[in-house]
């Protein structure tokens, strides 16, 4: 007697190596934000602002806001795209509370 079942129970995939489709899981881009520098905005509200917004402590806060202050530019961190624009508005907001013009910026990384 023959085999009665379904031909695609005997052979379901004819043949054909299937693979498991691969998860799509991008990650996601991230994002510098930055300090720019300027003339006005005092060294030590620029490292309690890097302590504050930016969860640094002051040994690396401070390293931070002295690269900007030569360099011109400096790193406060990498993020997402929604947590770097929230920390910008933030450093923003505090620094403008205190009438100092410092700026914030981010950049993909
Ligand atoms: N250049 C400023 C000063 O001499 C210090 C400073 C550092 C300002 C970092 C802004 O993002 C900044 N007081």
């Amino acid at each position: 007697m023959g085999d009665e079942r379904d031909p695609d129970e005997r052979q379901p995939n004819h043949g054909l190596v299937v693979e498991e489709a691969r998860p799509k899981l991008k990650k996601p881009p991230l994002y510098q934000v930055l300090l720019i520098n300027d003339d006005y905005t005092p060294m030590e509200f620029v490292v309690d602002l890097l302590q504050r917004v930016f969860g640094l402590d002051r040994t690396k806060a401070t390293r931070v806001m002295l690269e900007v202050h030569t360099r011109g530019k400096g790193v406060c961190g990498v993020y997402t795209y929604e947590i770097a624009e929230t920390k910008v508005a933030q450093a923003t907001s505090y620094a403008r509370q205190h009438q100092h013009p410092l700026m914030c910026t981010m950049e993909e990384a």
